[in-house]
């Protein structure tokens, strides 16, 4: 719960925004029944994607078509099949533009994470195809040498895609290694752990569950605090031109 005095951690500023779980509002998504989406990222805020949380019943459903975007969904507890595939917890989905999808709960709370985006296509490139993994699979490479910080990589390194999603996990006391500032915009979850995340001019405690939306340019650092590794999921628009 919020503070009653009305204090929160939740921040919207132009280049930032950092939502916390005690904020969350619902929201009705259409072809979603038996189900609380939580729509947290959007173009209300200036992002170029979608980031929505969904927490499912047992008999959870989401029925739709990708249309013109792009969906990745990650199971971050619980059981989905998605187009038939069954997928537990750290399983994940690609649908790519042009897809008919079925979302399937298989557990009671089954929670899922989802970025969304138009997808911009390439010349002599074809679109990704559907596919599923797990991160259990995903080989955590140290992030510039250091094995302190490791960067999971779900997506394929391809061309054809126009978004990452990876898994960063820093042992306590690691850290980015630098301030980025860069052109990528990203939507970021926090999985496990805690940490200080400097965005822009801010320094924000952050903690599991936290939400955060960083705007192209958004200066960016972290270092995770505490006893157990801080693991975050990010998405990050990628491999297409500037102009
Ligand atoms: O991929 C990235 O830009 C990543 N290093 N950013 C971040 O974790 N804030
Ligand atoms: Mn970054």
């Amino acid at each position: 719960m919020n503070h009653p005095l009305g204090t929160s951690r939740n921040v919207v500023k132009e280049r930032y925004a950092l939502f916390t779980p005690a904020g969350f509002v619902p929201s009705v998504l259409p072809g979603w029944t038996n189900c609380t989406p939580f729509v947290l990222i959007s173009q209300g805020l200036g992002a170029n994607f979608v980031q929505t949380l969904i927490a499912l019943d047992r008999n959870g459903r989401g029925e739709g078509a990708t249309g013109e975007s792009e969906i990745f969904a990650f199971v971050i507890e619980g059981k989905c099949a998605v187009n038939k595939r069954q997928l537990g917890a750290g399983g994940f989905a690609y649908l790519p533009p042009g897809s008919d999808y079925e979302f399937r709960s298989a557990a009671k709370n089954t929670r899922l994470l989802i970025f969304q985006k138009r997808y911009e296509s390439l010349a002599n490139t074809a679109a990704p195809e559907f596919l599923t993994g797990d991160e259990a699979q995903v080989e955590a490479r140290p992030f510039l040498g250091d094995p302190h910080a490791r960067l999971k990589t779900l997506l394929p390194d391809s061309l054809a895609f126009d978004m990452a999603v990876n898994i960063f996990t820093y042992d306590p006391g690691a850290a980015l290694p630098f301030v980025e500032t860069h052109i990528m915009e990203h939507g970021l979850l926090m999985l496990a752990g805690a940490g200080v995340y400097r965005l822009d001019a801010d320094w924000n405690p952050v903690q599991t569950g936290d939400v955060i939306w960083m705007a192209p340019y958004c200066p960016q650092w972290f270092v995770a605090l505490g006893t157990e590794p801080a693991r975050y999921i990010y998405y990050k628009d990628v491999n297409r031109s500037p102009l």
